[in-house]
């Protein structure tokens, strides 16, 4: 049931999370270029990229492409098949489904040094939450550790009924005080 409960909670985090897609830069401020040969395997390592995500390749187009291969293509850097090929100078691609998505760049050479990258979609939720997701991480762990906060109420519980106990007593002595007073059972000083 609980399991059932978290993978629900998941579910509509992920739904709501894909629903507003993330633009993501490749390789950040410089770009997709192999100028300063840009680590693009570390650039994607941090990211959780989603369904709906937005892959954005920013390039000079007369040095640059942007072409999306296989997995045995990306590890060879053969750019002899690609599934599709960008070369606008600034492509943006939009995440569909889950997997991996691998783009390299076909100048010669240039994959050869770096100028590739793996893009993961899904199958990270355990490493990528932390980074990511701050304010997903939050909702999803009320609902799992529900049980322990509702076994720590019932100590709060007790406290607040005998405070509740103790103003009535005092309540109740008053009003003894207040009649004793009345029917002049007290001497009240004049
Ligand atoms: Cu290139």
């Amino acid at each position: 049931m609980d399991k059932a409960v978290a993978i629900t909670v998941l579910v509509a985090l992920a739904s709501v999370a894909s629903s507003s897609g993330e633009v993501y830069k490749v390789g950040d401020k410089a770009g997709w270029t192999t100028l300063g040969h840009v680590n693009y395997t570390a650039w994607a390592a941090n990211k959780n990229f989603k369904v709906g995500d937005i892959i954005q390749f920013v390039y000079n187009k007369d040095f640059h492409n942007v072409a999306e291969v296989s997995m045995e293509d990306y590890k060879s850097c053969n750019v002899g098949s690609p599934k599709a090929l960008y070369k606008s100078g600034n492509d943006s691609i939009t995440i569909k489904t889950e997997g991996h998505y691998y783009f390299l760049c076909t100048v010669p050479g240039h994959c050869a040094v770096g100028q590739k990258v793996d893009i993961r979609v899904g199958n990270l939720a355990p490493s990528a939450a932390p980074s990511s997701p701050p304010e997903a991480a939050p909702p999803s762990t009320p609902p799992t550790e529900g049980t322990p906060p509702t076994g720590g109420a019932p100590q709060a519980q007790p406290s607040g009924a005998s405070a509740t106990a103790e103003s009535k007593a005092v309540g109740f002595l008053l009003a003894v005080l207040a009649l004793a007073a009345a029917f002049g059972g007290i001497t009240m000083p004049r």
